[in-house]
């Protein structure tokens, strides 16, 4: 039977969880298993706090507390704070139960057994003043390649280079600010390089049906080649190394981490008393394949976790031997607040906590959960601002589905009694009219809609007015087309979708003017708000993933069945004539001018300068000093999108000809073949580069650059070269033999 697994990135314990977690790998994930839920499928929705990591320590020893102290703090406040949200977990867990430490323990010894562990003696970074070996997100230095002074220990920012931290210039810690000493340690690495061929193949198979951006950056690890990363530290606070001869060593946070989420589904399956039952989602049947076994594996997360779940974590789960790996991993970028990145020591932040404090209804969870399923930053990073909250809540949640269910339900109380109109007994079999109808629209499609109304109008004419029947149609062909958007993760477009069924909806009722007809066509208004009374369970249905307290509020309010909650039965009318409704609440009331002014307000009262990361990817505490110096490096990366860079046409060219620049040292006049057409680029390559030896070389040019005047020669384009550490440079030219002028480089 077909299972799907979902997962979201565990967050730190040491801070509130603010929006940008929510909309970054919580939200998405919750509609995903909602709607699964509502399908009828088998799913099991698993998430936890992680809870390891010189995050978390760092933040102790700023307190004078105990990491004990801060994770039960955190943990505590989150997983309230998420189930406020109304996050739907089958099980939200933590990393620092017991359990989890044993399925660390035993990973790490089974692919130790198996050789997939290499063990080393290594220089390392000591900051004798923190008594502390240096990770390699605490130390900061000069880039031993391109000279930038705010290096991170192992990567830089600017060039992108990646080396060991002991080539790093002018090193600092960035716990004590002083200079490290180099000191002798052991460590055990995972040996990432056996699993090249495994990855590569799992990428090619899988990844069809991942978002650009998670093939993307897993493919540039892979071309970069894979070698062995350590897995082991000098620390105190983490999963013991279990072995005698590593004593005071921890596993690295990130292996345990992504092990989290199997110690979490174990923990689920042991509180409902079935100890085996996480084998059903974590562990291959004997002799299938995954996809054989029809097994799903989802890791919702956002992009600085990519390549944890993407490459670490199936080459742990493979090489432990009959695991599932994810099948897909739909990462989402950034969140950003008013235009700016989230920072909490800038205040420029809302915490899910606060958030409550200040709009603590159900109706203000749904609403804060539409406004940001409506910006998720699903394929570039996006913004939530206050003004469009108000503009979300007061004009399509409050005037759009509110509107319509309050209108449909004052009206019923008015003129029915309160009651789910009785339909007259010559439209007596309406209900089953309805359901041949729906049946009928399963042949049409969106871009069919109208020619379904029209020929569905001539069929059923004596029961349902174009209008009757364009709603229905517009109900059975909506729940389809949102249905598409979910499965592949266009959560935006499936909650637009569903907006838009209200909408409908909405319309319907106006047209259909029942406190006009209820004057002299009785039985038109009767069946008009018969149809309402269905639209609202029907809406209740649509919109319960995105808002799970209203779609409650609106089935009670219809007294629908909770048996009949399924997607399948979505445009059917199945409440009951008769049924005796609700007294009608207010769904959404609207956000007021001055609400909004004094939430914009209280951003921004400043102090220090740190940007938060948003799931901070290695071990980076989002909280206070030590990732203040950390995080900067972040801020001044400066980070473009993918389609600022596809704005760059890159594309190969064959040298036809060349000489040198009368008077320049530098300045070589090339003749280059772009495969449709020649142009003269001037390039400073001369003191590297004879004019001879570049003729019929196949380089890299920048094809949609402005022309430019150099030494009064027009220069039409630009080759790439990389510096050289020895101060001269090396063309960038295709790796492969075989490749003419013209090609495109992406
Ligand atoms: N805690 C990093 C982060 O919060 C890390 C994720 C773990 S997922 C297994 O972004
Ligand atoms: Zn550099």
């Amino acid at each position: 039977m077909k299972r799907t697994l979902v997962t979201s990135a565990l967050p730190y314990a040491n801070g509130y969880l603010h929006l940008g977690h929510v909309a970054g790998s919580f939200l998405p994930a919750d509609l995903y298993v909602r709607f699964l839920r509502l399908v009828g499928e088998n799913v099991l929705y698993i998430g936890g706090s992680d809870e390891y990591g010189v995050a978390i320590s760092i933040a102790a020893e700023k307190e004078g507390v105990t990491p004990k102290d801060i994770i039960d703090r955190y943990h505590t406040a989150n997983s309230e704070a998420l189930r406020a949200f109304g996050m739907s977990f089958d099980m939200y867990s933590r990393t620092s139960i017991p359990r989890h430490v044993e399925t660390t323990q035993e990973f790490f010894l089974d692919l130790l057994g198996k050789g997939f562990m290499a063990e080393k003696e290594e220089a390392q970074f000591y900051d004798a003043d923190a008594k502390m070996f240096l990770p390699d997100r605490y130390v900061e230095g000069t880039c031993p390649n391109c000279g930038y002074d705010k290096a991170r220990g192992d990567q830089c920012d600017r060039c992108g280079a990646y080396y060991n931290q002991l080539d790093l210039k002018n090193p600092r810690s960035l716990v004590s600010g002083k200079t490290p000493v180099v000191k002798n340690t052991t460590h055990w690495y995972f040996k990432l390089g056996d699993f090249q061929t495994m990855l590569e193949n799992y990428i090619t198979t899988n990844s069809a049906t991942w978002k650009d951006n998670v093939v993307q950056q897993t493919r540039s690890w892979l071309n970069q080649g894979l070698g062995d990363r350590a897995i082991t530290r000098d620390l105190t606070w983490g999963v013991p190394v279990p072995l005698a001869e590593a004593k005071g060593k921890v596993i690295y946070v990130w292996f345990d981490a992504v092990l989290g989420y199997i110690s979490a589904t174990k923990e689920w399956a042991n509180e409902r008393g079935t100890p085996e039952a996480w084998k059903d989602w974590w562990m291959l049947p004997e002799g299938k394949t995954q996809a054989e076994a029809e097994m799903n594996y989802l890791a919702f997360l956002g992009k600085d976790n990519i390549v944890f779940h993407a490459i670490m974590f199936p080459a742990m789960l493979h090489g432990r031997g009959n695991y599932v790996l994810p099948t897909n991993i739909p990462a989402n970028e950034f969140l950003n607040l008013e235009g700016e990145k989230f920072s909490k020591s800038r205040n420029w932040a809302i915490d899910l906590r606060e958030y409550f404090a200040e709009f603590p209804l159900p109706q203000h969870v749904d609403a804060l959960r539409y406004t940001l399923a409506m910006n998720m930053p699903e394929n570039k990073d996006s913004d939530f601002t206050w003004r469009d909250f108000q503009a979300r809540v007061n004009n399509e949640l409050a005037a759009i589905l509110g509107n319509f269910v309050n209108r449909a339900a004052q009206f019923l109380q008015k003129n029915y009694a309160g009651r789910v109109p009785e339909l007259p007994p010559h439209l007596a079999k309406l209900p089953e009219a309805w359901r041949l109808l729906v049946g009928d629209v399963a042949a049409y499609n969106a871009d069919t809609a109208e020619a379904a109304v029209e020929a569905l109008h001539a069929k059923y004419l004596h029961y349902f007015s174009a209008d009757d029947v364009r709603i229905i149609a517009a109900l059975a062909l909506g729940a389809r087309k949102i249905e598409a958007n979910y499965r592949v993760f266009r959560f935006r477009d499936a909650v637009t979708e569903t907006m838009n069924l209200a909408r409908a909806a909405n319309k319907y009722f106006n047209d259909a003017a029942p406190w006009k007809t209820i004057k002299d066509h009785a039985d038109d208004a009767t069946k008009t708000l018969y149809i309402c009374s269905q639209l609202i369970r029907s809406l209740a249905i649509a919109f319960e993933p995105i808002l799970p307290h209203t779609s409650d509020a609106m089935l009670t309010l219809v007294q629908a069945q909770s048996t009949d909650k399924h997607w399948q039965s979505l445009a059917l009318p199945l409440v009951n004539e008769g049924a005796v409704m609700q007294e009608p609440q207010i769904l959404f009331s609207k956000i007021e001018d001055d609400i909004v002014a004094r939430q914009v307000a209280k951003l921004g009262s400043n102090t220090h300068s740190e940007t938060m990361t948003q799931t901070s990817s290695n071990q980076v505490p989002n909280d206070q000093a030590a990732s203040n110096q950390v995080a900067s490096n972040q801020t001044s990366q400066n980070l473009i999108s993918i389609d600022d860079f596809k704005n760059v046409q890159l594309r190969t060219g064959k040298i036809l000809a060349a000489e040198r620049v009368p008077k320049s040292e530098k300045l070589l006049k090339l003749q280059v073949d772009l495969g449709t057409e020649q142009r003269q680029i001037l390039a400073g390559i001369g003191k590297a580069y004879t004019p001879e030896e570049m003729v019929g070389k196949i380089v890299t040019v920048v094809a949609n650059l402005k022309p430019a005047k150099l030494m009064g020669l027009e220069s039409q384009g630009m080759l790439l070269a990389a510096n050289m550490p020895d101060g001269s440079l090396s063309l960038v030219t295709p790796e492969k033999a075989g490749i003419d002028a013209g090609a495109d480089v992406r």
